[in-house]
Formats: structure tokens, C-alpha cells, sequence
């Protein structure tokens, strides 16, 4: 696919942190054609197990090049300090994809920063897929992640948040396939983003139909996938995609206000099959205007389709992770026609028990990315005094250190505060 001014368009994926390291490799050892792959870390170690050549490690004055240690101020220190490495990595190229974990401090803090950074650089669409962390990482790294992703939605065409909880759902596999497999999700969306908008599918989407669908920044992206095969291929696919649980409670409740559908099938999938795929899917998701569609053949797909969507969800409430949506880990991903040439398919996901988990308690907010560390405990109250309510600080003065990007407001509402503070919603104790 070339660009406006004829060029032909380039796409560079990075990948940030541990986790987005790893995933880098994984898409350079897939073949993720036509895209260019870099890697940032402040740990030198993931780097070097790391095939990727466009690599930085940055800030080693801040992190001696052991990583932030989970630290957003560590990391926001190391970006500082390696502005100009950060600043290369994300300019040069037409489309950038970012991808990382979130949850440690590394790819929460610089994953955002490369975002912006590309987005100031000439860079005409910018996404981002984010891990979420597990719920039983804890609420410092939910809270975190989620500040993140809140960021990345302001400055990125589409930020998808893929909820670890979700995808590994109690998995049985051992911990280091686990994660590995998660990660194919991360390949296969970003594998497939690249073929569509390299011009590689029967039909591509090139980056005005996708500004298209990704009208507006700072509403949650959504990100789907399901897969049929034989006679009802259509059928089970567009009845998986509704209810993949990466959706994080089925496709009607999102409200979504656009929808980008990627197709992939066999060689032997007819039109009228894929007109009807089409109906069904832009129906479960109850978008009529703001499509846009890609398909692609892969030969060894035949007798079988895989159909991704994605767009803006028009319900602010739909959070980026939903404990206790995982009852069932979602369908395994397949990677694009190139990935799946290339035999790098992810491994098949397993069933698991359902699992019931308890949604961590939302932590008050200190401000978006404000990496303030924690005061010293105040003094024990006096016995008998009374307590005051407690008066939250207007929320335009915890923007913090993204206190520049515009306010995210939907139908008069502030989407930056949360919901009981919007409402008004008093929590009797
Ligand atoms: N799916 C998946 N998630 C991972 C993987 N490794 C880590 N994670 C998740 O990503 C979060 C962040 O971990 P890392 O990427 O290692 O953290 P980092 O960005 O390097 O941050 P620091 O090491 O703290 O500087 C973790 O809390 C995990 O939930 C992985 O290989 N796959
Ligand atoms: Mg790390």
C-alpha cells in the first residue's frame, strides 16, 4: 500500500518492557512482512535475549540497565534521560504500533511516551496493544496499568487492552508457554493489522478507512477474535467473536460506536458467505456506519475462517479488564497468512474451569501518571475526633505529568473521573 504522496507505507512495531520485548521477538521470528521491529527496555538483559537489531536500552543511569523495578518514577527518570533514543524509535515511520505489558514500569511509562512521541513525529496512525496485568498482581499494578491505558487511548488512533486475567483464565499450561501464548494474541492482532495495511489481503484497509473507524480518541478500544470451520463456519465464528470474553462481556453491551472487521480465510470461502460474516458481525455489535473491512486469503486456512474485530466502544464503563468475565480463555489466536506460512501458529488455548475471582477494590486515584510517592503516615487522630468526608482534589488538578493532553469528555461527562465521583455515588461503609 503506498501513501498519499505515493510512497510505499511503513509500519515499525515496538515492543516496551519485558513483556513487549518478548513479544518483539516473537513477531520478528514469525516474519511480520513489511513491518519494521524495534524493542526498548531499561533492562539489558531482556535485550539480549532479544533477535530484534533496532533495540535501546535506555536510562542506564537511572536503572543501572536492571530494569525500573516495577517503579513508574524510575522509568519516567530513564525516558527523560534517553529523550533522543525514544524520539528515533518512534519517528520514521507512517503507522507506529506500540505494544507492552502494563503493570511493571518500563512499558506503563514509556510504551505511553513512544505513543506520543510518534504521534508529534509524522506518524499518521498510532495504535497500541497493552497486557493487562493479572488481578493477582495486585492493585498498584491494575491502577498503574490502567492510568496507562487511559493515556495511551488520548494519544493513540486505537489502544486495545488485552486483560491477561482473560487470556490465560487459569491456564494449565506451564507458566513460561502461558505467557508465550498470550503473546500470540499480541502477534496475531498486530500481524494482521500489518498484512491489511500493507496491501497483502483481497480487501485492505489503508489508513483513511481506518482514521475512519477510529474517529475519536479517549474511548476504549475493543478487541475480539473468533474462528469456524465447515459448514457453519460463519455461523460459529461470528457466534465466538460476539462473545469472546477478550471483549470482556460480549459484544452488545459495548455500545460500539465503530467496527473494523479482519477476515481471514481459505481459498475455497465464498462471497456470499463473507457478505453474510459481514451482516452478522456488524449486527452482534449493533454498528451500522463506521466499518471498515479487510480479508485476506491464507492457503492453509481452507475449510476454515478467523474473523478480528475492533473498534471504539461507546459504553466508558466497559473497563479494560473485567475479572470475572474469564469463564472460558478465549479461542485461540492463528497468526496471518504470513505468520501461518512462516509455521509459527501460537499453541491451541485449553479449556479451564470457570474462575470466579474477586475484583480488586479500586484504588483512589493520586492523579493521571502523577508518580507521587506515598506521604508518611499522619499522625494518630485524637480519640474522639470527629471524621471530616474527605474532599477530593478537582480532578483538573491531578492531570499530573500528562497533565497536556485535552480532556477526555463524553456527552458533558469527564471520563478521566471515575464513575462515583461523576455521579455522585456515596459508598456507605
Ligand atoms: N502476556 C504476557 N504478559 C506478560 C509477560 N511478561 C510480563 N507480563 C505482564 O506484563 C506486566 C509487566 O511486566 P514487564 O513487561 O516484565 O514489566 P516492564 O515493563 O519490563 O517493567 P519493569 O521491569 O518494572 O521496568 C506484568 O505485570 C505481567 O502481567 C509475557 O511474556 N506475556
Ligand atoms: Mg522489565
Amino acid at each position: 500500500m503506498q501513501t498519499e504522496t505515493g510512497q510505499k507505507l511503513s509500519i515499525r512495531v515496538a515492543g516496551v518492557g519485558g513483556a513487549g520485548v518478548k513479544i518483539a521477538a516473537a513477531l520478528c521470528a514469525a516474519g511480520c512482512g513489511g513491518a519494521d521491529i524495534a524493542a526498548v527496555d531499561t533492562d539489558e538483559a531482556s535485550l539480549r535475549d532479544c533477535p530484534v537489531e533496532n533495540a535501546a536500552c535506555v536510562g542506564k543511569t537511572a536503572t543501572g540497565g536492571m530494569g525500573s523495578g516495577g517503579d513508574p518514577a524510575t522509568a519516567k527518570e530513564a525516558a527523560i534521560s534517553d529523550l533522543a533514543a525514544l524520539k528515533r524509535i518512534a519517528s520514521g515511520a507512517d503507522v507506529f504500533i506500540c505494544v507492552a505489558g502494563l503493570g511493571g514500569g518500563t512499558g506503563s511509562v514509556i510504551a505511553p511516551i513512544l505513543a506520543k512521541l510518534a504521534a508529534e513525529n509524522g506518524a499518521k496512525l498510532v495504535i497500541s496493544f497493552s497486557l493487562m496485568p493479572l488481578s493477582v498482581e495486585g492493585v498498584d499494578k491494575s491502577s498503574l496499568a490502567e492510568r496507562s491505558v487511559r493515556y495511551m487511548r488520548k494519544v493513540c488512533d486505537a489502544a486495545a487492552a488485552l486483560p491477561n486475567d482473560i487470556i490465560l483464565a487459569r491456564s494449565a499450561l506451564p507458566v513460561k508457554a502461558a505467557f508465550e501464548a498470550a503473546n500470540m494474541y499480541a502477534v496475531s492482532a498486530i500481524g494482521e493489522i500489518c498484512a491489511m495495511l500493507l496491501n497483502r489481503g483481497v480487501v485492505n484497509i489503508g489508513i483513511p478507512s481506518f482514521k475512519k473507524a477510529f474517529f475519536q480518541k479517549g474511548l476504549p478500544t475493543f478487541f475480539g477474535i473468533g474462528c469456524g470451520k465447515g459448514a457453519n463456519a460463519v455461523g460459529d465464528a461470528a457466534a465466538e467473536l460476539a462473545s469472546s470474553p477478550l471483549l470482556g462481556g460480549g459484544a452488545a453491551g459495548l455500545n460500539a460506536e465503530s467496527l473494523m472487521i479482519s477476515l481471514v480465510c481459505g481459498e475455497d470461502f465464498e462471497m456470499n458467505k463473507m457478505q453474510s460474516l459481514l451482516e452478522t458481525v456488524s449486527q452482534a455489535f449493533g454498528v451500522r456506519e463506521r466499518i471498515c473491512f479487510g480479508a485476506s486469503v491464507d492457503k492453509s486456512m481452507q475449510g476454515r475462517i478467523r474473523v478480528c474485530a475492533m473498534g471504539l466502544a461507546g459504553n466508558p464503563e466497559r473497563a479494560p479488564q473485567a475479572p470475572g468475565a474469564a469463564s472460558k480463555p478465549p479461542a485461540a489466536p492463528r497468526a496471518t497468512a504470513e505468520l501461518a506460512g512462516a509455521g509459527k501458529n501460537p499453541p491451541e488455548g485449553e479449556e479451564s474451569a470457570a474462575s470466579s475471582r474477586e475484583e480488586p477494590k479500586p484504588k483512589k486515584s493520586r492523579g493521571f501518571f502523577s508518580f507521587v510517592r506515598p506521604k508518611a503516615k499522619p499522625a494518630p487522630r485524637e480519640p474522639g475526633a470527629e471524621q471530616s468526608e474527605f474532599k477530593f482534589v478537582e480532578m483538573s488538578e491531578q492531570r499530573g505529568f500528562f497533565e497536556d493532553t485535552p480532556v477526555n469528555m463524553r456527552k458533558g461527562e469527564d471520563l478521566d473521573v471515575p464513575t462515583f465521583m461523576r455521579r455522585n455515588i456515596k459508598i456507605n461503609l
